[in-house]
């Protein structure tokens, strides 16, 4: 590649010591960074120092710096603006300071009410033997309407929907009722499990707490955490909901083009900016990729590049990183436009991957074990260097002056 032509920066997602995959084994990945958070400290609480410098000493003994902190997670308090919520700001506040203190620039949240991604199945089957994530509507319906028992929940569906979760749920046999109820809850590795009277706890505090409320909130946090942000040198990244759209009637504001745009003008610090997850946003038909990355240009702080095989209903599985709805190549093609006119690297990560030949008999973290993410990893590579070399070669003739 030509020496001026920029590449993003390719990481990869660590979750901590006790994460099955070890960083002597990520090394052989060939990643420049390695993407994590202290998940054993509570939502909401600080982050001493002394903790950020002991995860990057980790980091470092294996070579690695800590390009990307996924996630600093934000405090149910924060989103609903109740409670402790000040008290969390700062909290929030000084972490970033913190991290910054200790060179860390990238900084991941989301702000998806009570359930971080959510999915109804671990294990789906794929043709070739592979074993994928899934989000099924009736599965949910089933968890929604007769394990979570959520009030009024039938008119969150469509009647077929409920028809169909109804006679889905009579067949079902306990451990299948348990295992989808873990499914559900199954959230980030090493942080605190929900359970169904958590749920049911923390919906309750969402009852008057509606989409324009929720958006006011998220314009809160930033307003209050951005100037910091940008003051210590961070680049926040917000993560979409995953799936787009609402769910257990909550409201889920981090789904469309507009949603983000909206985002990046509640503060307009380029500190507050996307985290651009390509399998998020696919599973949302409405969302056209490489425009929304076209218009978010240098917004777009950190990228999580993942696809998705959507069906009639809006079900949908974790398809093979370049063959599902997204067309990879050309939302890359975005990605490495405005990577031009930036020089700091953006930092990518292979988001998920299937569990696949020897994965398929360890215990793995679902999406996350090793050989699937590599098998995206190495395809995602090889198609940056061959736009890249396009771009050397001169084509598509507009791309550095286009962003
Ligand atoms: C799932 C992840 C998300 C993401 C958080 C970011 O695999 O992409 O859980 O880390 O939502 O805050």
């Amino acid at each position: 590649m030509n020496e001026s032509t920029r590449a993003l920066l390719q990481t990869w997602r660590w979750f901590g010591p006790a994460d099955p995959v070890p960083l002597r084994h990520i090394r052989q990945a060939g990643v420049e960074g390695i993407v994590t958070a202290l998940h054993h400290i509570p939502h909401g609480a600080v982050w001493p120092i002394g903790e950020i410098e002991k995860r990057q000493n980790e980091l470092r003994a294996e070579g690695f710096e800590w390009s990307v902190v996924e996630s600093l997670t934000v405090h149910e308090d924060v989103k609903t603006r109740s409670g402790d919520y000040r008290k969390y700001l700062e909290n929030y506040r000084q972490s970033l300071r913190n991290l910054a203190a200790c060179g860390i620039r990238t900084v991941t949240y989301n702000f998806m009410p009570v359930n971080d991604w959510t999915r109804t199945d671990i294990d789906y089957p794929m043709a070739d033997g592979s074993r994928a994530l899934y989000f099924d509507w009736v599965d949910l319906a089933v968890f929604d309407l007769h394990l979570l028992k959520r009030a009024n929940a039938e008119a969150d569906y469509a009647p077929a929907v409920v028809e169909k979760a109804k006679i889905r749920h009579a067949a079902m046999t306990e451990p299948e009722k348990r295992t989808l109820i873990e499914t559900v809850f199954f959230g980030i590795p090493g942080e605190e499990k929900s359970t169904l009277e958590s749920m049911r706890r923390k919906l309750e505090k969402y009852r008057e707490i509606d989409a324009a409320a929720l958006k006011e909130n998220l314009a809160y946090f930033l307003r209050e955490v951005a100037p910091t942000a940008a003051e210590c040198g961070i680049r926040l990244a917000i993560h979409p909901d995953d799936p787009p759209c609402d769910i257990f009637g909550l409201p889920r504001i981090v789904s469309t083009g507009r949603d983000l745009l909206d985002i990046v003008s509640y503060a307009e610090e380029e500190s507050n900016g996307i985290c651009f997850c390509t399998g998020s946003l696919g599973a949302n038909p409405a969302n056209d990729l490489p425009e929304m990355a076209r218009q978010l240009g240098t917004r777009v702080h950190f990228i999580h590049f993942r696809n998705v095989r959507r069906d009639a209903d809006g079900n949908f599985y974790e398809s093979d990183h370049l063959d599902g709805e997204v067309d990879m190549y050309r939302v890359m093609t975005e990605f490495l436009k405005i990577q031009q006119t930036v020089d700091a690297p953006i930092p990518f990560r292979p988001d998920h991957g299937h569990q696949m030949l020897d994965d398929l008999q360890k215990k793995t973290n679902p999406g996350y074990s090793a050989i699937g993410r590599l098998r995206g990893l190495a395809e995602l590579r090889g198609l940056q260097m061959g736009i890249l070399r396009g771009f050397d070669a001169g084509t598509p003739a507009s791309c550095r002056q286009s962003v």
